[in-house]
């Protein structure tokens, strides 16, 4: 065998299967999709319209006609705020083209199952307009050509021209593939040809790299669409570049005149905010091989993983694969919360050392969930392993759609693990940006857009297709929801459809409709969290013991076998952290299924960070329909202090002494869609037995006095 055969052997890369062939016929995420087509998406539309963001590509804005006050180049939050309050025309933030960008995306994605004339019209005039806009050269950016012209590609450190070139790459192949229009995406490809003029190792390139990551990924889409090596190129050379000496940034910064310390409005940017080197919060303290763990800004590592992925999955490139999964291993082992939510610091939106996992002050950007999705999902294409399917699954069924309230048109930026309003009322968490309530829209809103485009496409992660080593399709089956998906197995076509009542239920059945005579696979993930599970075969009972990797494969004649039926059993359970997690010492939290659970003051009163539950409970979920628009209610016997017998005292000698409560828990997705309130997820927990009866109220008040501290 030639040695690059035995290489090729070890790869085991599988295709995604398209969110156009997977339609959502029901059930959880139908409902999600509708609500995300009626509801999120028009709102988001009207948010950016109303926000000057539909008009900025117009080319309105005129600087000369601008007295308004600049407040540095980084300008975020409060330069929109003021940008929204002084009126007049508003001035295009430098990543508004991606805010543009991800909603088209999302739309596009809706219009293929759903078409609708107004949304596709609201696009096509997106497009014109950015056609309209872009130069002879292919250039296209808003913020460039309306607010510093001539100061293109000046600050690829700070200023997101390839972030924002990425996400308009992204929106067009959607739009493309959806509509089979190719306007955009011609204006698209011209753009992406002269970027890769521009970058590049040779000689009068800028030999630099983004300061937000999402280019490498898009250009490994537009090259999977366009099959223009060019682009596959540029993204590994993006990749390659990032992190060697010396620092493109500084370099840039230099030749700018910049201060390369310059911390920014904030004092947390800049080359030497973060510990673990120069550049760490952007990622390029190390070359992108060196990098064993997951530093600095969350979003952008997740999208640098998933062109790290891409690009290893398209060249076979090894030691690019190593890193990606180190990195996944560190985030997911060290740096991830239970909901699957990661980027711990809201002070740059970014990792913290390992272990460091405060609820209250949790930052976890929706974005940063998404990202971990889109992460996992091109990480199981690389290498079919549960592992990969249990995070994207956690993360999506909690840390992602927490971020959308449940009637689609509110959101959460931060998702926090626990909240006591107070905090907020008094200022303490102050950041624009984390609410103990969802917020209708955020200056920078990049978590609402992310969030509708990942819904609208939420077909595309559930399946994928790989090859037996006897070259045999295997089909896998990563997520369980209702939907109906087509593809060509051996030259003939096979419907697979799928129905559940997942996840408040772990019945899964799978009809398999075709003429195919040969065995193939139909490979399903069995959750990690699943302690027993059964399946059937057409009428042949399964040995479910036998899984690889976390799936179980089954190869059959489906002619014949036609469906296939599993049974995960769901039942709520507790779960604690690692011991060094010191925020969780003592404390559980309840899943079922995939769900993480959390308390809500509208259902446990106030004071929920007494509660406790110990080793002898027993959790019971039941369904209740009329609740949070359907969901399992976990309900179990836990106690807490009673706060009556405290008398005024702020300490007291500890006593034994509880009352019995009966908790309520709902799934943290849902929280915050009644009165706002306290709620946490993790709930303190005893390992050992309770005295259960309340003594306290037998103490003596004198004791108390005479004893308190
Ligand atoms: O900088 C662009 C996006 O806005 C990032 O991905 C988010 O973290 C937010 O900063
Ligand atoms: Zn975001």
């Amino acid at each position: 065998m030639r040695n690059e055969e035995k290489i090729m052997e070890k790869w085991n890369i599988s295709e995604t299967i398209s969110w156009k062939s997977v339609e959502i016929t029901g059930g959880f995420w139908k409902k999600r999709e509708d609500t995300n087509r009626m509801v999120t998406l028009p709102a988001e539309y009207e948010q950016c319209r109303v926000s000057g963001r539909v008009d900025s590509v117009k080319c309105i804005y005129h600087p000369e006609n601008d007295n308004r006050p600049r407040k540095g180049v980084f300008t975020i939050d409060g330069v929109l705020e003021d940008n929204m309050a002084q009126g007049g025309v508003p001035r295009p933030h430098h990543y508004w083209d991606s805010d543009l960008a991800k909603w088209i995306e999302g739309a596009a994605y809706s219009l293929y199952h759903h078409p609708d004339p107004e949304t596709e019209e609201k696009i096509d005039s997106i497009v014109e307009d950015f056609a309209k806009l872009q130069m002879e050269d292919g250039y296209l950016n808003t913020y460039y050509t309306v607010v510093e012209p001539g100061k293109r590609w000046t600050n690829v450190y700070q200023m997101h021209e390839l972030y924002c070139a990425g996400h308009l790459i992204e929106a067009a192949v959607a739009y493309y593939e959806a509509t089979g229009k190719d306007r955009f995406l011609k204006i698209i490809c011209k753009y992406a040809d002269y970027i890769d003029t521009v970058f590049g190792p040779e000689e009068g390139k800028i030999h630099g790299y983004p300061g937000h990551q999402e280019i490498e990924l898009s250009l490994v889409k537009l090259y999977r669409l366009t099959k223009e090596s060019r682009y596959l190129r540029l993204a590994k050379y993006f990749l390659d570049e990032r992190g060697k000496q010396p620092y493109f940034f500084e370099e840039e910064a230099k030749k700018y005149g910049r201060d390369v310390e310059d911390r920014g409005p904030k004092g947390i940017l800049g080359k030497s905010f973060i510990a673990k080197g120069p550049y760490a919060l952007f990622q390029s303290h190390l070359p992108v091989r060196e990098q064993d763990t997951a530093e600095g800004h969350a979003v952008r590592v997740t999208y640098m993983a998933c062109a790290m992925a891409d690009v290893a999955a398209e060249t076979r490139d090894e030691s690019l694969w190593t890193a990606c999964s180190r990195l996944w291993d560190n985030v997911t082992t060290k740096r991830m919360y239970v909901t699957g939510g990661i980027g711990s610091q809201d002070g740059c939106e970014r990792f913290n050392f390992d272990y460091q996992l405060p609820n209250e002050e949790a930052y976890n950007e929706t974005c940063a969930s998404i990202g971990l999705v889109m992460w996992a999902n091109r990480m199981l294409m690389v290498s079919p392993d549960g592992k990969y399917g249990d995070i994207m699954e956690r993360a999506l069924y909690n840390g992602v759609i927490s971020g959308v309230s449940l009637k689609g048109d509110k959101f959460f930026y931060a998702n926090h693990l626990a909240v006591h309003p107070g905090v907020f009322e008094d200022r303490i968490i102050t950041n624009p940006r984390m609410f103990p309530v969802r917020q209708s829209w955020f200056p920078v809103s990049c978590c609402p857009m992310n969030l509708a485009r990942l819904t609208e496409s939420i077909g595309g992660y559930v399946y994928s297709r790989g090859l037996s080593p006897d070259e045999k399709d295997i089909i896998y089956v990563h997520l369980y929801l209702e939907n109906s998906m087509k593809l060509e197995v051996q030259g003939q076509e096979v419907r697979i459809t799928q129905k559940t009542r997942y996840p408040w239920d772990g019945k899964i059945s799978i009809f398999v409709e075709t003429d195919l005579e040969e065995e193939f696979t139909i490979a399903v993930r069995i959750p990690g969290w699943c302690h027993h599970a059964t399946a059937k075969a057409g009428e042949e009972t399964l040995n479910t013991q036998q899984i690889e990797k976390g799936y179980l494969y089954i190869r059959k004649n489906w002619n014949k076998a036609k469906k296939l039926e599993l049974d995960l059993q769901l039942r709520p359970f507790l779960l604690e952290s690692h011991p060094s997690v010191r925020m969780n010492c003592a404390k559980a939290a309840i899943q079922y299924g995939p769900l993480v659970y959390c308390l809500e003051e509208a259902d446990n009163g106030k004071g929920l960070f007494d509660i406790m539950l110990n080793g002898n409970c027993s959790l019971n979920a039941e369904f209740d329909e009329t609740l949070l628009g359907g969901v399992c209610v976990v309900t179990a016997d836990g106690f807490r202090r009673k706060q009556e017998s405290w008398r005024g005292q702020l300490y007291l000698p500890v006593q034994e002494g509880v009352e019995p409560v009966r908790i309520r828990a709902v799934p943290y997705y849902s929280w915050s869609n009644r009165e706002s309130g306290e709620m946490t997820v993790w709930i303190g927990y005893q390992y050992g037995n309770f005295k259960s009866e309340t003594c306290v109220d037998e103490r003596k008040a004198e004791e108390n006095e005479s004893s308190c501290i």
